[in-house]
């Protein structure tokens, strides 16, 4: 089980039928993944097959079991939030240039940038289609949060607009790119799983906040990340001007504190992307 959700194990009986859910899931997300085109095939299943949590499909799972519980459109509906977060994991990698993917080479360094994006298209445009085929209130919701989810990509990629305050767009982001697709992963398993339409809409609330927590932790271990246990290169998001939460609080505590070791560490961490710093003191 992903970490945070280990609660569970302390259910056995839980634990059990949550383990044999997610692995047709897997089944039903490999089998969706594959091609008769060798190239396809391969390029498509690489990343799922490289690991990664399934915290969207875990949540989808685990929705439905509020109600009545898991059932081949709850599978079929975790397998596609997965699909779709990978196709956004291709993408993302060509756009950051990120070396490594869930511990292994990310795709584009396998294939090219040009066999990486096309691969994440055609991964999303399978995931479409078979969120079509559990109806179109399903799949209104796909296409609904892959809008919302490209919305925050973008908006994160051109910066708050002059009048926009920092924090508040940041907030924006996290709950447009990240948040989108963890609160539809626990609604569409609410939908299905026969929740009634106040609970549903609660558990949509509740994934994004789960998303929104998850992404401020994710851009909290961009800083502190140790290189050697995680594979990740700490610091990416303040070396390439994406203003994080932590980078934004780094920043004004670096500027505001008069003095103190904190105040040390945190301009000389600012000094080595941030030459401009000195100028504002
Ligand atoms: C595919 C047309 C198209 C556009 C993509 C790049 C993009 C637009 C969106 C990216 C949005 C993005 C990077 C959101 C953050 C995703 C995120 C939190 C990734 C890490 O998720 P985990 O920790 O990863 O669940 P694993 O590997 O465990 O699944």
């Amino acid at each position: 089980l992903p970490a945070g959700f280990d609660v569970l194990a302390e259910d056995l009986a839980l634990a059990t039928e949550v383990a044999e859910a997610l692995t047709l899931v897997e089944e039903d997300l490999l089998g969706s993944l594959a091609s008769a085109d060798e190239l396809v095939n391969a390029s498509a299943r690489y990343l799922a097959q490289a690991g990664g949590k399934r915290v969207r499909p875990l949540l989808t799972v685990l929705t439905s079991m509020l109600g009545d519980g898991v059932d081949e459109r709850v599978r079929r509906a975790a397998a596609v939030m997965e699909m779709t977060h990978l196709a956004t994991l291709y993408h993302d990698d060509v756009m950051d240039s990120a070396p490594v993917r869930r511990g292994a080479p990310a795709a584009h360094q396998v294939w090219g940038n040009s066999v990486a994006i096309l691969t994440g298209d055609l991964i999303l445009a399978r995931a479409s289609r078979l969120m079509s085929e559990l109806g179109v209130d399903a799949s209104k919701i796909q296409a609904q949060t892959f809008e919302r989810l490209v919305m925050g990509q973008l908006h994160e990629t051109v910066g708050p607009q002059e009048s926009e305050d920092a924090y508040a767009h940041y907030l924006r982001v996290i709950g447009d790119k990240t948040g989108s697709l963890v609160a539809a992963a626990a609604r569409l398993g609410a939908h299905f799983g026969g929740c009634s339409e106040s609970t549903t809409a609660m558990l949509e609330e509740y994934g994004e906040a789960v998303g929104v927590a998850f992404q401020l932790a994710d851009d909290v271990i961009d800083i502190t990340a140790d290189p050697e246990a995680s594979g990740k290169t700490p610091g990416t998001d303040l070396r390439e001007g994406v203003s994080t939460l932590p980078v934004l609080l780094l920043r004004q505590h670096a500027r505001t504190a008069t003095a103190g070791q904190d105040r040390d560490e945190a301009v000389q961490a600012l000094e080595l992307v941030d030459g401009d710093l000195s100028s504002d003191e």
